[in-house]
């Protein structure tokens, strides 16, 4: 790192995102305000060490009784500077953290120590991302093992990757170009070689990437796993089943046989194939074999993938978003656009 700040003066790293900009005047203005406290508490300090400087042995100097004006100055304008970096940083935070329901989503998986995506339309990668310039992409990750996190330095995205969690981040890249991918998290031995290239095309390149070797959708194969794991056996389309029927479920709240309530997210469908006792449907029996060491993080999140596909037409919204059911806006059509593939399937 700093060999490379020395030898191409690389203050910051390359802006390639839309919120790379906001995030250095973000940062450039704490310098700043470091640098005018600092160099001016320093510089004052000397001022007042020379000006008060005792000048002759036995001097007693003035008594001074409080000065409420001073005081008030330096508390009041102290605490809104502060209030305002929290508000800033803030809005950035909440930006960052709230995924826009339209945006592409890739699955990322973290292990030691690769990094493997997998693309709505069944392309999978190690150790790069291809996206397009100028669209909004969601990454939802996880880890296989212990944690890691997933760092573009040009993008100023950095988000945890937890085992037995989701954890979302998304960006908007402005430029084409490949840019570093690391591990932020120190995950063992090799960390530091759990690195990759983020490659940002343009549109039709990214198309013609994607085509390059087309493999098998994550519904299409959630959809032949909810199969051959037999899951089709239990939750039956016609709800006559032993289990909850699936369809038309997906980010709808379920009933649970204590009384509470679930969002049938990801989390919890994860959670529900992992460990079924955990939180049981209402009116059924706990009886849904564990999967907990049969099924892959990659296999899950096909799962989930196909339970997606199959639920209500606007369910492309994220979990995250908790948008309302009933807002005839005109994003409304583009948000059901994602779950239209699994009709082709
Ligand atoms: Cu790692």
């Amino acid at each position: 790192m700093s060999l490379f700040f020395l030898f191409q003066f690389e203050l910051i790293p390359e802006q390639a995102s839309k919120f790379a900009m906001e995030v250095d005047l973000f940062y450039i203005a704490l310098w700043l305000m470091t640098i005018v406290f600092s160099v001016g508490i320093a510089v004052a300090a000397g001022i007042f060490m020379f000006k008060y400087r005792r000048k002759s042995a036995g001097e007693i100097p003035d008594q001074i009784e409080g000065a409420m004006t001073l005081e008030l100055t330096w508390t009041i304008i102290p605490l809104l500077i502060s209030l305002g970096i929290f508000a800033w940083g803030a809005k950035i935070y909440y930006q960052m953290y709230t995924p826009p329901s339209e945006a592409l989503e890739i699955f990322v998986t973290g292990k030691q120590w690769m990094w493997r995506a997998q693309h709505p339309d069944g392309q999978r990668e190690i150790n790069t991302l291809h996206i397009p310039v100028g669209r909004r992409v969601k990454l939802t990750m996880t880890s296989e093992d212990v944690l890691h996190a997933y760092f573009i330095p040009a993008f100023r995205t950095k988000a945890d990757v937890v085992p037995g969690r989701y954890t979302t981040t998304w960006f908007e890249a402005t430029k084409p170009g490949t840019y570093h991918i690391f591990c932020a998290e120190y995950c063992g031995t090799q960390h530091s070689g759990m690195i990759g290239t983020v490659t940002v095309q343009d549109p039709a390149d990214y198309q013609a990437w994607l085509s390059g070797t087309s493999k098998e959708s994550p519904v299409a194969a959630g959809q032949k796993l909810f199969a051959s794991l037999a899951c089709n056996t239990c939750h039956l389309e016609s709800g006559t089943g032993r289990g909850p029927k699936l369809h038309e479920l997906y980010n709808q709240t379920a009933k649970l046989n204590n009384g509470t309530t679930v969002t049938v997210d990801d989390a919890y469908i994860r959670e529900s194939i992992l460990n079924p006792m955990a939180k049981v449907v209402e009116k059924y029996d706990p009886v849904m074999p564990v999967f907990q060491g049969q099924v892959s993080e990659e296999q899950i999140q096909q799962l989930i993938a196909y339970i997606k596909s199959i639920g209500p037409k606007d369910a492309g919204a994220t979990q995250a978003q908790a948008k309302p059911a009933a807002s005839p806006t005109a994003a409304n059509p583009a948000a059901a656009k994602p779950v239209a593939p699994a009709k082709t399937q």
